[in-house]
């Protein structure tokens, strides 16, 4: 048989790839996310819900470090969660991290019903859809071969606009400003690539380009996503630039995608229940969650952040092959006809 790379073998013989991420187990997360909801910025069921995703890396061999400091408008502890682990071949082409934001917004600002505007959001699909998704493709994936993955969960991106609350931009993005603002300089020249996912989980999953995100990778992604026949909920469409925890990489050069819904299929600005008290587990599609998290577990299984040195190498192999085996027929034939007339 000819030897092909394994992920084209299984596209050749079922026309899918073989991919492991199981959407009962997200929704699981979810439920436990529900559970503790709304995982509001300095709470203590956002604390045990830290506990609860470190102890769910930990079982799948990631080494997990909570990242906490003082906020200082409003005064709160607020807590990122980084994950990492590296190939089996070690980690020298670089760090990609994964992100999502895990907060939920203080107020529900856009509920229809006025009295309802000072209460919390749950965060259901606004918080906890990217997350879910990222903690079962922290079981599932093989970390691309040497390269190190960082899983992020960032505290405190979604209370922008909320009197009281400062620092990030005009409120939003905290955590992740926090987060790239005290890298290391050799950490942050080690970062090949940032994903974030965001609001993943509606009904009628609508997700358009991000604008500011790296084009290059989107298309990959949302490429793959159409091999893989969501070509319905991964439009070939560009949208607008979002306020999102993939800004604070972008403005230090680091390229990153956004993987956000940002207008429902219905015309509803992000999704039909954005900030309001109906962000909740009833309105939230395992099926939507599924086609990220096999979209996600594709890219990263086939990925080639760098396909121009790559083809380098190849065409350099080849013209190689082709100048050795010139030279040698060259000799071979030269030695027969001097062997002949001799
Ligand atoms: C995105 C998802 N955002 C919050 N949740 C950021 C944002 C929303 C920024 C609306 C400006 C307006
Ligand atoms: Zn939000």
């Amino acid at each position: 048989m000819i030897l092909l790379p394994l992920q084209l073998q299984n596209l050749y013989a079922s026309n899918q790839p073989d991919l492991e991420f199981d959407k009962s187990l997200a929704f699981e997360h979810l439920e436990k996310y529900d559970q503790l909801s709304p995982l509001l910025p300095g709470s203590e069921k956002s604390q045990d819900f830290l506990k609860y995703t470190k102890k769910t890396l930990e079982n799948s061999l990631w080494t997990v470090e909570i990242q906490s400091w003082e906020h200082a408008s409003p005064q709160v502890t607020l807590n990122n969660l980084i994950a990492r682990k590296a190939s089996q071949e070690g980690n020298s082409k670089g760090i990609i991290i994964l992100g999502a934001h895990y907060d939920a917004r203080i107020w529900a600002d856009k509920d229809p019903e006025v009295n309802k505007r000072k209460d919390p959001v749950p965060g259901i699909n606004d918080g906890g859809s990217g997350v879910v998704v990222l903690l079962e493709l922290a079981r599932i994936l093989s970390i691309p071969e040497g390269y190190e993955v960082w899983i992020i969960l960032f505290d405190a991106e979604d209370q922008g606009g909320i009197s009281g609350w400062k620092g990030g931009q005009s409120g939003w993005i905290i955590g992740s400003t926090y987060f790239v603002k005290n890298l290391s300089d050799s950490d942050k020249n080690r970062m090949k690539l940032v994903l974030i996912l965001d609001i993943v989980g509606d009904y009628n999953l609508n997700l358009h380009k991000e604008r500011s995100s790296d084009t290059q990778q989107t298309n990959k992604i949302w490429e793959l996503a159409n091999e893989l026949g969501y070509d319905e909920n991964f439009l070939d469409q560009t949208g607008s630039s979002i306020i999102d925890d993939h800004r604070p990489f972008i403005d230090a050069g680091i390229p990153a995608v956004d993987i956000i819904q940002q207008r429902s299929k219905d015309g509803y600005d992000f999704f039909r229940w954005h900030h309001t008290t109906n962000d909740t587990i009833e309105n939230v599609d395992r099926e939507s969650l599924s086609k990220v998290g096999r979209t996600m577990e594709y890219y990263l299984e086939t990925l080639e952040l760098d396909p121009m040195s790559s083809k380098l190498i190849l065409s350099f192999l080849i013209v190689s092959g082709v100048i050795v085996l010139s030279i040698t027929l060259v000799f071979v034939f030269r030695k027969k006809i001097v062997q002949k007339n001799v």
